[in-house]
C-alpha cells in the first residue's frame, strides 16, 4: 500500500542487486545549516559510490516516501524552511496528509527496511539526554535499534547525550553495540569516550556475517556500529565538554523540550566552536557512509 518512490539508481540498484546504503535526512535539515548542508549531502552520496555502493537518501516529499533523491529534490529539502522532523510517531501521519518531512534515524530505519535496505550510514544516534531523569527525554532511536532489522553506522552517540545511560537502554534493549576498530565507544566527535563498547569489531566481514546471524536467528532489531573519528579531525572532549554544559544549560533555561533539543544543541555548539563542531561532523559522517559502503558490499554476498 505504500507507494515507495525510487530515484533511478536505486531504482536500478534494486534490478541489479547492487548494494545500497540509506541516509537519513533530518541531519540536512536540522543537523546543519545551510549551506554546507546540501554540499555535504551530496558529497556523502559520492563517497558511498566511490566506495561500490549505492546511497538512498530517504525523505517524505508532498506524502510520497522517497527511497533516494534526485539532486534538485535533495537540493530543495536542504533550502525548505520549517521541515517537520519524523520519527517512528510521525512517519505514517505524515504521509497520510501529504506532507513533507525529513526523516531521523528510527524513521529512516523502517523506511529502509521497508524498502529492503540492511545499512544506513549517519552522524550519531539520537540517545539518552542529560537530565533524562527528570525529563524523560529518551530518543525514539534506541528503541528503533531494537525493532528493526537493519544496521546503522555512527560515530557512536552525540556528545550532547549522556553515554553511560544510551549504553545502558541499548543494553537492555538488546541491541549488539560494536565498535569498529577499537575497544572505546567513541564520542561524535571525539575518537573515544570513557566507555568501552561492549563488542568489538574489526572487519567489515564480520559485521555482515553478524547481521546475517541475527536474521537466521529471527531476532527482530538492528545492529549500532560505532565508527570513531579519525584522530586527525577529532575535537578534544576537554575542549568540547564546558561548551556543551554551555548549550544544555542555555537549552534548560529557554526551557527547550522534545525533539527540538537536539536541533538546538548542535546549533548552539556549531556557534561555539566557531564552526569546528560542524567540519568534524562532516569528517565522520563522511566516514561512516564509506564504512557501511564496505558492509552493504560484504552483506550482498548473502542470500537475506
Ligand atoms: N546526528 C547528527 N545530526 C542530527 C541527528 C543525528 O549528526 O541532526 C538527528 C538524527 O536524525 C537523529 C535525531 O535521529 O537527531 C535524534 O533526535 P531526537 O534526539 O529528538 O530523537
Ligand atoms: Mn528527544
Amino acid at each position: 500500500m505504500i507507494d515507495l518512490k525510487f530515484s533511478n539508481e536505486v531504482a536500478n540498484a534494486r534490478l541489479t542487486n547492487a548494494p545500497v546504503v540509506a541516509l537519513e535526512s533530518t541531519i540536512i535539515t536540522h543537523g546543519m545549516p545551510y549551506p554546507q548542508n546540501i554540499k555535504v549531502a551530496a558529497q556523502v552520496e559520492q563517497d558511498i559510490r566511490d566506495a561500490g555502493a549505492v546511497p538512498a537518501t530517504i525523505a517524505v516529499l508532498n506524502g510520497a516516501l522517497h527511497i533516494g533523491l534526485e539532486q534538485d529534490q535533495l537540493t530543495a529539502l536542504g533550502q525548505a524552511q520549517n521541515v517537520a522532523k519524523l520519527s517512528r510517531a510521525d512517519l505514517a501521519a505524515c504521509l497520510a496528509t501529504g506532507g513533507t518531512g525529513a526523516t531521523t534515524v528510527a524513521a529512516t530505519m523502517i523506511a529502509a527496511h521497508h524498502a529492503a535496505i540492511k545499512v544506513f550510514a549517519t552522524g550519531g544516534i539520537g540517545g539518552v539526554h542529560k537530565g533524562a531523569e527528570t525529563s524523560f527525554d529518551i530518543s525514539a532511536d534506541l528503541h528503533e535499534l531494537a525493532a528493526t532489522p537493519v544496521t546503522v553506522v555512527a560515530a557512536g552517540s552525540k556528545a550532547i547525550l549522556d553515554t553511560a545511560k544510551t549504553l545502558e537502554v541499548l543494553e537492555t534493549l538488546g541491541v549488539p553495540v560494536i565498535a569498529y576498530g577499537q575497544d572505546a565507544f567513541p564520542a561524535f566527535w571525539s575518537a573515544t569516550s570513557s566507555f568501552d563498547a561492549p563488542l568489538r569489531m574489526d572487519s567489515t566481514a564480520a559485521i555482515a556475517r553478524a547481521h546475517a546471524t541475527r536474521a537466521a536467528l529471527g531476532l527482530p532489531g538492528g545492529q549500532l556500529i560505532a565508527n570513531p573519528i579519525s584522530k586527525d579531525d577529532e575535537i578534544a572532549s576537554e575542549t568540547l565538554s564546558p561548551l556543551i554544559a554551555q548549550a544544555q544549560s542555555e537549552a534548560d533555561q529557554s526551557g527547550i523540550t522534545g525533539k527540538a533539543v537536539t536541533p538546538y544543541l548542535l546549533q548552539r555548539i556549531f556557534e561555539l566552536t566557531d564552526g569546528q563542531s560542524l567540519v568534524a561532523n562532516i569528517a565522520l559522517v563522511r566516514n561512516n557512509a564509506r564504512l557501511a559502503a564496505n558492509i552493504a558490499r560484504d552483506l550482498s554476498q548473502f542470500n537475506l
